[in-house]
Formats: C-alpha cells, structure tokens, sequence
C-alpha cells in the first residue's frame, strides 16, 4: 500500500511538472488524457484492483479516486487560466477599431449625356411630344432624299458621314425620324428623338464625328413660326433656365420654309452673348405633299440641336471630345 501511495504522489508531482511547463489548452489536454482519459494512467491503476484482496480494494480505490480528483483540479486550474490569455489573444488580433474611418465604396453615376438626355426627355414630354426612336444606320433616302435634298445638292456636302454602301449610311441628322413616321402616320403629330449621330468631320473642341442631336417636330392646323418660336423658348427655358432668351436668324436647311438658325442668351453665360443652338424652321410644303399631307389644311415646324451643347453651356465645358473619353477626373465632376 505504501508503494500504492508513493506512485500516486509521483503522478502528482509530474503531473505539476508538465502542467508548469504547459503553454497552451493543448498541452492540458495531452496531459489529460495521458492520465484521466480511457486509457490514462489512472484508469488502468483501476483496472489492477481486481489483483487486489478485497479488504485492500476500498483503500485502494479511494486513492485512486483521490488522485484523480487532485490531478482534475489541477488541470483544470490551470486550462481556464491558458484558456482566458488565448481569449485575449485572439480578441486583441480579432480588435476592430470602430473610430476607423470606413472603406469608401465608389457608388455609380450617370453619364453627364445621359443626365442630360433624361432632363431633355421628361421636359418635352411634359410638353405633349412623343418619344420616337429610328435606325442610327440609316437609308440614304430617310436621311437626305425624303427631306427635300435635291440630287446632288451641296448642302449634303456639309453632312458627310460614313457610307455602309450606296444605299446605307449613318445618319447626319436626327431630322432623319421624319420620313419614316410620315410613311406611318398622319398629323396631327408631336414627335421627338433624340440619338447619335455621325459626320465626316475634322475633330476639334466643338466639333465630333460622332455626337448627340435632339430633334422634334409639330404637325397640326395653323402652325406658324410663333408656335416654334413659343415652343423652343419653353424648351430652353425648361433645360438651361428661366432666363434665357431665344433669337431667331434666317438659315437654310431644304427640309424647312422659311429656315432660321436659333440662338440663346442669358447674363449668366458669357455676359449675355448670342449663342447658336441649332437649326429650325416651318416644314417645307413639298416633304408634306410628298406624304400625302395637304399644305393648304396642315402646316408643321421641326427644330434640332447638339444635345451636348447643353451640358457644354450649363457647366462651361469647353471641349466637346471630353464627353466620349471616359476619363473618370472628367466625369466625377458630375454626380447625378
Ligand atoms: C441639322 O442637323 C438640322 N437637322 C437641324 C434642324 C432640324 C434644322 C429641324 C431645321 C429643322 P446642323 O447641321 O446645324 O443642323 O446641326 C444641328 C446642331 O447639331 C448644331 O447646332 C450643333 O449643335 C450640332 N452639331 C452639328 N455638327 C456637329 C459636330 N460635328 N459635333 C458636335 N455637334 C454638332
């Protein structure tokens, strides 16, 4: 018995030395197991109690029990201790400091044009015209010949632009919609579009190959040059402002009669100089006869203009060719 007590003494005393040693909830639990688990040291001094006399075995068992329960407390003072420093270690590396400023997301935005397309679409909506779309490749005849060019005639020189084939290009215009809704429909009408369009043209800060038209047309009865004139000054004062002024100046262009170019003025922008917006104009009688139209009962105006002038004007942008180069610095300037 007393060999019994010495060997259960030195359980004890090593299990002290390792637990002294022991860095981590780990180490606890190999030395747990060596001796408490199934198979554990002490689990086998319990199996030897059978070779015992049975008036030995209660004393025996007792120590056994004893030494467990002293090796327990040991480990386990020890576990909550590692457990509590491996706690803090992981809070501290998993630390998050709420005074931090947070990651900034880049949140999307409208392309300027497209803001300005919306802002132009919802005023002349709200003006009674429709919206209409037509081909951006588009037939000879829709953009030139159904518009009153006669063959050959030099105004087509001014809108060169790029040929598919002899049939096919893309459009100069956006006054192009005009013929493919008089083949469809009868006036009265009220119709805009606005879309890309393209010309053959030497690239500089006001000019592009490829820029943005809007253009819109009245059919009714007793149409005349105050309904246009009417017309465009709601138009612009809706989308640059109540303080803009419309003039008029005779042009041409052979889808109108009379033809004037349009345009505006206002204190805020270059102290108040005329600046040319587009082109307008009556529709010219031979496009309604050519329709079928009769000019002596109908009479129709049409306007058109660069949809980049707008935003070119509104926010003193000098070149026209920032507009298609997706250059973030450029196009952050304008939050939707
Ligand atoms: C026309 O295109 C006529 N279709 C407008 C019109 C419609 C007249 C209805 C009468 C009745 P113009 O070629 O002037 O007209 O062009 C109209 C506008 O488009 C110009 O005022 C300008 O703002 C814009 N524009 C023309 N060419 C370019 C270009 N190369 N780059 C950028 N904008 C241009």
């Amino acid at each position: 018995m007393h060999s019994t007590t010495e060997r259960f003494s030195q359980y004890i005393h090593d299990v002290k030395c390792a637990v002294d040693k022991a860095e981590t909830t780990c180490d606890i639990k190999k030395i747990e197991d060596l001796y408490l688990n199934k198979n554990g040291l002490l689990i086998n001094e319990m199996k030897n109690i059978s070779k015992l006399s049975p008036e030995d075995r209660p004393a025996f068992g007792a120590e056994v029990n004893k030494t467990k329960a002293i090796i327990s407390d040991i480990l386990s003072v020890k576990r909550d201790s590692l457990a509590r420093i491996e706690l803090d270690k992981k809070l501290e590396s998993e630390r998050v400091d709420i005074t931090l400023p947070g990651i900034k997301t880049d949140s999307g935005n409208y392309h300027i044009l497209e803001q300005t397309f919306r802002q132009v679409k919802r005023t002349l909506n709200n003006m009674g015209f429709e919206y209409a779309e037509s081909p951006e490749l588009e037939e000879f005849k829709y953009n030139f010949s159904m518009l009153n060019y006669p063959p050959n005639h030099p105004a087509m020189d001014e809108q060169d632009t790029f040929y598919i084939d002899n049939n096919y290009l893309l459009r100069t215009q956006c006054t192009s919609i005009q013929g493919r809704i008089f083949e469809e429909r009868k006036p009265p009408l009220k119709i805009f579009t606005l879309g890309k369009t393209f010309r053959n043209e030497a690239v500089d800060r006001t000019h592009s190959h490829t820029f943005h038209q809007i253009d819109a047309f009245l059919i009714d009865k007793d149409i005349s040059l105050a309904n246009l004139k009417y017309t465009l000054s709601t138009f612009v004062k809706n989308v640059i402002g109540d303080d803009v002024k419309v003039r008029f100046r005779p042009d041409f262009f052979p889808f109108v009669e009379p033809g004037v170019d349009y345009a505006i003025s206002s204190p805020r922008f270059f102290n108040g100089k005329w600046l040319e917006l587009g082109g307008a104009g009556l529709i010219h009688p031979n496009i309604l006869r050519s329709f079928g139209i009769n000019p002596d009962v109908y009479s129709g105006f049409a306007f058109g203009l660069g949809l980049e002038r707008i935003p070119m004007l509104i926010h003193g942008i000098d070149d026209l060719r920032q507009f298609l180069e997706n250059d973030m610095r450029f196009l952050e300037q304008f939050p939707s």
